[in-house]
């Protein structure tokens, strides 16, 4: 097997953001721009730790999958990998990605490279992603992306074996370079559905799902979801292909952006009547949810109800050991990440469970699900999740609710809905108002200089060496009582990570939090999350945006975001 050494000079923006690194399409096509990347992975693992190993690569199937498929197999021949797998046609869901790397041969595959940039809309002229996943099945953690970063910017070469051609659209397996490299070409759904088996109830949920008085939609935003959904859904669950839309990938999602939210996923919102109760009919379904680009997120919808996720997984912990079978003798713990609301927080005071409050990103739920100390974890950027792998899941959270659907109804003449199960959920729990505000594709510099003025601004708050009133009148009488940067200790290593999203806090506990996200591929997006808890059981029925009302005019009054990006309005408001 003769290794190609080709000569290259680095590129200075190869810095993983919030999972993995993501560009425009057109950047990663451009010169060495991924065989740097791909190379700078692997020169960031032990040589003879690769030498003779199996390594996943596949991706969600956008635009130059398959082209990026046949370079990082001729790179990770060239750096001593034995096997690489991949999914029929390239294609392959992260949370499958991950149970791949994990169960596959008894976990033999050392890690894993998931070409994706998730929600991020696809196609020459948008974004494209790479990232890397261990031997865990989850997302390389910050140790390992720094060291690829620092690997980009100092490489001189990379290796490569020139390789015959192969079939992606074909099952097999190609002996490429006889006894030192092959491909296998595999069904990426037979590991995964396996799995989902030893933690669902299937026949139950096949019983369930034929009731009369159930109906449900699934829309797979013309990503990786849809063939999973047809699988799970209609193979698996006996419900007719009529429950699927928009199930078919596409190389541009459709010219969509496949992000599952009440904006992007509009299809659904639609025929769900969410946004128009009013309007619900006799054949709205009873239940509605989407997955992303590469189905790790999930939105769960009711007949003209949205359930936000930050609900989402606070109901599925306080349900999952009454109706799903891999939770019956309990929960280890739960976890959220910081800007996710506290709903979670007050199941896991009921119920006694540790709870871990971590930055954004699933990178960092993975080590405490490798201690043993947690179960269920979700974000409100639409992921939800469980132990099983080192992903967020987004067929996972639609079983999780088809087994709580099931579970509760399982003795009821009338059907108990997605809608009345979360205000249950509320009366025993309080409700936790909650809304993001994203402002999207902001000057980098202004958004920059914004987060800087908040941070000093906490600072001062913080040291009580400011009259609140001065930013605004209302904070005379509901003053802010801490400010801070959120820094996060790992508690099972010991790593620190520090600036992980401003947040301000009030008197009552709610919350103002500012991020910038880390998944765009240009300039800046700005997040803004707004929280109010309510305990009162008479206040309940409020309107999202008029129990955050006095919320979002402190968040425009504090941080001077219109003065600052020129932005009146947000993009996307879920
Ligand atoms: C990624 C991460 C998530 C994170 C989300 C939002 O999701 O895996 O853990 O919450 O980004 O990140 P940001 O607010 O920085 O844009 P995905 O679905 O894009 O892989």
């Amino acid at each position: 097997m003769s290794v190609i050494e080709v000569k290259t000079t680095p590129y200075n923006d190869q810095k993983p953001g919030t999972s993995g690194l993501r560009k425009k399409t057109k950047v990663f096509m451009e010169g060495n721009y991924l065989p740097n990347f791909i190379q700078s992975i692997f020169d960031s693992l032990p040589a003879d730790e690769l030498k003779g190993s199996t390594i996943l690569v596949s991706g969600d199937g956008r635009f130059y999958n398959k082209d990026a498929i046949r370079i990082i197999c001729e790179i990770a021949a060239g750096n001593g990998v034995g096997t690489v797998w991949t999914g029929k046609d390239g294609l392959c869901s992260t949370p499958a990605a991950s149970a791949i790397i994990r169960e596959r041969e008894k976990g033999i595959a050392y890690g894993g490279i998931i070409l994706t940039a998730s929600h991020n809309p696809g196609g020459p002229e948008n974004d494209f992603g790479v990232k890397y996943n261990t031997s865990n099945g989850g997302p390389a953690l910050e140790a390992l992306t720094g060291k690829v970063f620092e690997k980009s910017k100092g490489i001189t070469r990379y290796l490569k074996v020139d390789l015959p051609p192969f079939d992606l659209h074909a099952i097999g397996t190609y002996d490429l370079v006889p006894g030192k490299f092959k491909v296998e070409v595999i069904d990426p759904t037979e590991d995964y559905v396996a799995l989902l088996k030893t933690i669902f109830d299937f026949p139950k949920l096949q019983t369930f799902v034929k009731r009369p008085d159930f109906s449900m939609v699934y829309d797979g935003m013309h990503g990786v979801a849809g063939p999973y959904g047809k699988r799970i859904f209609c193979e698996e669950l006996g419900l007719p292909s009529s429950c699927l839309t928009n199930c078919d990938p596409k190389e541009d999602f459709g010219g969509g952006h496949p992000d599952p939210n009440l904006v992007y996923a509009h299809d659904l919102v639609e025929v769900m009547k969410v946004l128009k109760p009013d309007s619900i009919i006799e054949s709205t379904p009873e239940f509605g949810a989407a997955g992303d680009g590469d189905c790790d997120r999930n939105m769960i919808l009711g007949k003209g109800f949205f359930v936000t996720p930050s609900d989402s997984v606070a109901v599925i912990a306080s349900l999952a050991s009454a109706s799903i079978p891999y939770f019956k003798s309990g929960l280890k713990g739960v976890s959220r990440s910081m800007p996710t609301s506290g709903a979670l927080d007050r199941v896991a005071e009921k119920m006694g469970l540790a709870m871990y409050e971590t930055p954004t990103g699933w990178k960092f739920f993975g080590n405490l699900m490798d201690a043993g100390r947690l179960s269920i974890c979700g974000e409100e950027s639409f992921g939800t999740g469980s132990d099983h792998i080192r992903e967020k899941d987004g067929i996972w959270a639609v079983l999780a609710w088809l087994s709580i659907l099931a579970f509760k109804n399982q003795n009821t003449a009338k059907f108990l809905s997605v809608e009345h199960i979360v205000r249950e959920h509320w009366s025993t729990y309080g409700r936790n108002y909650y809304s993001r505000y994203d402002y999207e594709g902001c000057e980098s510099g202004p958004a920059e200089k914004m987060m800087a003025n908040l941070r000093e601004l906490a600072s001062k708050i913080q040291a009580g060496g400011i009259d609140q009133s001065s930013i605004s009148p209302e904070l005379a009488t509901y003053p802010i009582v801490r400010a801070d940067d959120f820094e996060y200790k790992d508690p099972v290593d010991g790593s620190v990570s520090s600036k992980q999203g401003i947040r301000y806090i009030f008197s009552d506990g709610s919350r103002i939090v500012w991020r910038l996200s880390g998944t765009g591929s240009v300039g800046a997006t700005i997040r803004v999350y707004l929280e109010k808890y309510e305990s009162d059981k008479e206040k309940m029925d409020q309107r999202t945006e008029d129990a955050l009302q006095l919320l979002s005019l402190l968040a425009a009054k504090i941080s001077n975001l219109e003065a600052l990006t020129g932005r009146t309005k947000p993009d996307v408001i879920t």
